[in-house]
């Protein structure tokens, strides 16, 4: 077989390699190491894997790109399970209400926060809205990611905005080299005009709007914002209920600022995933690992809202909660696109050790946006979607936090970003 593409002289290859499923508890931390690694690609696939030389019958000729990764460490391409990547406008304006001592629901609940970025996104042109995540889109690819996660929910009740969203997810999911999953978020506030009539809202979602986004097939997975003040447990279900009615797979931002019940409903629902779950109860944390739903949790939102506290990372690992983390990227709680910076903080708050923070942005992340078959780990027969850094282990990378380490990645088995600059 011939290789387009071979690294060699890997120092720390860690491949995260499994069966294809997430990792929980012990294996959270099995990443697959293999010291002096080798990889082959044909193509846009892996070919081979492993320790030493390149075998016999792995051909290469004078067209195979070689790249010498000594003293460099190789993971699958990362990948961010949870973003509000395409949005109008920006929040820095909250910032300075934040310092004052307004909190996130209390702005939302004036009309601004959410409600902010939707009238921005409403009155964003499509190549407006286009151009902006493209941006946003290269400074991931940049960090060394390679799937990305995109959710809807800035139209509010303007249906038109939200389908806008969606298919500029689509179209740069055609044209960039990362690949964008979509997620449909209607139920992300409730609309001012519905303030005292939520429920009449609720309605026009599951009559109105995830039949169409599930008849056109506009998004894979649908999500919803339960939070005291905005939809709650009862809404929450009712909604995902009917998404799931419809072919479309349940996802809840749950127990994000108040414990209301919302890892409990992601248990009882079988949500592929809960996020956030910074005040989930014990209770709920030990009912996801039951039914094994995800928990994608985001510690840039919890470092920037600074609320005090933090998710239980530890509780959900020994209580066989699969974990995986993401940016959150957003304009309000976490404008941030950097995912190795995430996964700093996942060490350094969430008590992960540098092991399970890697298991939670690869493998755990593909699974809970259910690309675990073709990304997320380096393994014979997946996307050749590879990073190299510029640190010689994974502890190293994690610890020397708040700057790239990024020194090429590969998409689809084609060098997509290159380093430049001074060694
Ligand atoms: O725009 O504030 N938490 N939704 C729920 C967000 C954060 C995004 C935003
Ligand atoms: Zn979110």
């Amino acid at each position: 077989m011939k290789a387009t593409l071979v690294i060699e002289n890997i120092t720390n290859l860690a491949t995260v390699s499994g069966d294809r499923k997430p990792k929980k508890n012990k294996e959270q931390k099995d990443i697959g190491l293999i010291e002096n690694g080798v990889i082959a690609v044909s193509e846009d696939k892996i070919i081979y894997v492993g320790k030493g030389k390149l075998p016999d019958h792995i051909i290469t000729d004078e067209d195979t790109v070689f790249i010498d990764a000594t003293g460099k460490l190789v993971t699958p391409g990362l990948i961010d399970p949870h973003t509000h990547l395409v949005h109008g406008g920006s929040r820095e304006n909250e910032f300075s209400m934040k310092l004052e001592g307004k909190s996130y629901l209390d702005i939302l609940a004036s009309g601004g926060g959410i409600h902010s970025t939707a009238r921005a996104t409403q009155q964003a042109s499509f190549e407006e809205l286009y151009e902006k995540a493209y941006r946003s889109l290269n400074i991931m690819l940049e960090y060394g990611v390679t799937t990305v996660e995109a959710k809807s929910g800035y139209g509010i009740g303007d249906f038109k905005t939200e389908l806008k969203q969606i298919e500029v997810a689509k179209k740069l999911n055609e044209n960039h080299p990362i690949d964008v999953v979509p997620t449909f978020m209607g139920a992300h506030a409730v609309p001012l005009e519905y303030k005292d009539n939520s429920d009449a809202f609720v309605d026009k979602i599951i009559n109105e709007m995830i039949p169409y986004i599930a008849q056109n097939k506009l998004a894979e997975f649908c999500d919803i914002f339960c939070e005291e003040g905005v939809f709650s447990i009862e809404q929450a279900r009712k909604i995902l209920l009917s998404a799931k009615s419809h072919g479309l797979i349940p996802k809840i931002h749950a127990d994000e600022i108040v414990s209301i019940g919302g890892a409990e409903l992601a248990s009882e629902i079988g949500c592929i995933s809960a996020e956030h779950l910074i005040s989930a109860s014990k209770n709920g944390i030990k009912k996801m690992g039951e039914r094994n739903v995800i928990a994608v949790l985001l510690p840039g939102t919890s470092f920037n809202l600074q609320e005090g506290k933090v998710a239980d990372a530890r509780f959900m690992i020994e209580n066989d909660v699969p974990v995986a983390i993401a940016t959150d990227y957003n304009p309000g709680s976490c404008p941030s696109e950097n995912l190795q910076l995430m996964m700093s903080f996942a060490s350094i708050t969430l008590k992960m050790t540098p092991e399970e923070v890697l298991t939670a942005a690869t493998i755990n992340a593909a699974c809970a946006i259910k690309r675990e078959n073709e990304v997320g780990s380096i393994e014979v027969g997946k996307k050749a979607d590879i990073a190299i850094f510029d640190v010689p282990n994974v502890a190293y990378m994690i610890y020397h936090f708040g700057i790239n380490h990024t020194n090429t990645v590969i998409k689809n088995g084609e060098i997509v970003y290159k380093k430049n600059g001074r060694n």
